[in-house]
């Protein structure tokens, strides 16, 4: 792809457009920087606007690339779209310069996971490079590394800005209502996952949810290989799980069986996520006994079902990556005991629904809310009849309610439900706030 001289506008200036910005500029293109922040630190030699994006700046461009941030249907793209500019995602600028195969993973949840126990399955033989929405810009590898695979977490807001993104292998883990507040509705959200699969050919494959109707009813037009996998149906699906150990229905792989009496990920979900980054180290060749030992030195990723102190009789849950619905009944699933629960955050417009009916069904103490959401939240347990639960205005204020609530034997699981930027920068930092106000209650009892 031959981009020398031409007028390239990059929207958004954070880690991707950041890394577009320095890949955009060593191909010798003409580089924009558009960007709605008004203070920012911006490199010299390339024309830039802070503070809006007017369409004087951005109409005068051969290419747009726009960061994940940006909304796929803003205005000003749907104007230089009729105006016959082609508008991508970085991850597409990222699949044109490279000839190197992808593992590309998706899904609602589960992504970070298993895409970082995929490549820790992959490593033990391959020469791999982990990219993408777990915090790598796909664009910021590409000129440089050459490995055998690119495992490429990708998320919807990436993925709707692709054109002809092709992985070798792509996985859809499961799709379930979130981004509602980026996406202009549901259809919209699954046909951006579809784009997973949507250039994929007979030779190469996608690795799906049987147990999920939304993703079964999404592959229906794949033309790839479909690999099925399932926690419940052990006929129909090429994997499954017998004996606490993983089984194929497949004839290369048929004698085969994966223990999972040692791993350390908590939760029936986290199996899924080990079967998706298994099938995928057997098809690129990695021997069972380097896969089984790397599935069991494999340690959760931060944030997701942490484990992180057990103290005075409770065990305490960091669950902050947990940033919609979906993700917090898994959460409430994969733990047992009883258990006092931290939830709210910022609004996605997300359907609580089903979380509703999974809190009158589980053993929940407790639970403090939290954020924007508590009032919506408070709202709807009052009308569901929920009422063992209370209202606070800072997280400290709940952790320590929470402490106060729980009983010897309880886990207390901090699992917001909701995106975290109403009080905190990321969901990595609240989960590190949540941790820091546990260690100095810790501190304050010894
Ligand atoms: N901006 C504009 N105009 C807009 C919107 C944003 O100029 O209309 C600017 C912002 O002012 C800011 C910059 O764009 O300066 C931010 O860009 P960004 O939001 O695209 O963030 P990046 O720093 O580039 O990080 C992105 C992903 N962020 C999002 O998808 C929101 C990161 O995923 C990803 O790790 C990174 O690229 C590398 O690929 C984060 C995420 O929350 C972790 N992802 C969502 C999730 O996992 O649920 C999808």
């Amino acid at each position: 792809m031959d981009l020398k001289g031409k007028r390239i506008t990059v929207i958004g200036y954070g880690k991707t457009g950041e890394a577009c910005v320095r890949a955009l500029l060593r191909l010798g293109a003409r580089v924009k920087l558009s960007e709605r922040k008004k203070d920012l630190n911006v490199p010299n030699g390339i024309e830039v606007e802070l503070g809006r994006h007017t369409e004087e700046f951005i109409l005068d461009s051969d290419l747009i690339i726009v960061s994940p941030g940006v909304k796929w249907n803003e205005p000003i793209l749907e104007r230089a779209r009729s105006n016959g500019i082609e508008v991508i995602s970085e991850v597409e600028l990222a699949y044109r310069l490279t000839n190197t195969p992808i593992i590309a993973i998706t899904g609602t949840n589960g992504k970070t996971t298993t895409t970082s126990l995929t490549a820790h399955i992959l490593s033990t033989k391959k020469d791999i490079k982990l990219v993408g929405n777990i915090g790598i810009p796909f664009i910021g590898e590409v000129l440089d590394s050459k490995p055998e695979y690119f495992v490429l977490e990708v998320s919807s807001f990436q993925l709707q800005g692709t054109t002809f993104f092709r992985p070798k292998i792509g996985v859809l883990l499961n799709i379930a209502s979130d981004h509602l507040n980026w996406h202009n509705s549901m259809e919209e959200y699954i046909e951006a996952k579809k784009k997973l699969f949507t250039n994929q050919e007979k030779e190469d494959i996608l690795i799906y949810n049987r147990d999920d109707s939304n993703v079964v009813e999404a592959v229906k037009d794949a033309r790839s290989r479909g690999i099925s996998f399932s926690l419940e149906d052990k006929d129909k699906s090429e994997i499954y799980i017998k004996d606490n150990s993983i089984r194929f229905n497949m004839p290369e792989f048929s004698n085969l069986s994966i223990p999972l009496d040692n791993i350390k990920l908590i939760g029936r979900h986290n199996l899924a996520n080990i079967m998706c980054a298994s099938i995928v180290g057997l098809l690129c060749g990695i021997p069972l006994d380097d896969l089984v030992k790397a599935i069991e030195t494999f340690t959760p990723y931060p944030h997701t079902l942490e484990r992180f102190l057990d103290y005075a009789g409770l065990t305490f849950i960091d669950d902050s990556k947990a940033t919609n619905p979906h993700a917090t009944i898994s959460a409430l699933r994969s733990i047992t005991r009883d258990k006092v629960l931290i939830l709210g955050g910022q609004d996605k417009g997300m359907d609580f629904t089903d979380l509703l009916s999974e809190l009158k069904r589980t053993n929940v103490r407790h639970i403090c809310l939290i954020g924007e959401t508590r009032e919506k939240l408070r709202e709807l347990f009052v009308k569901n009849d929920i009422k063992n639960f209370s209202v606070h205005n800072s997280l400290e204020e709940a952790v320590l309610t929470a402490i106060d609530n729980a009983k010897k034997g309880d886990f207390i699981l901090f699992s917001p439900a909701c995106a975290s930027f109403d009080m905190f920068r990321n969901y990595a930092e609240r989960g590190e706030r949540f941790k820091e106000i546990v260690y100095r209650w810790k501190s304050s009892k010894v």
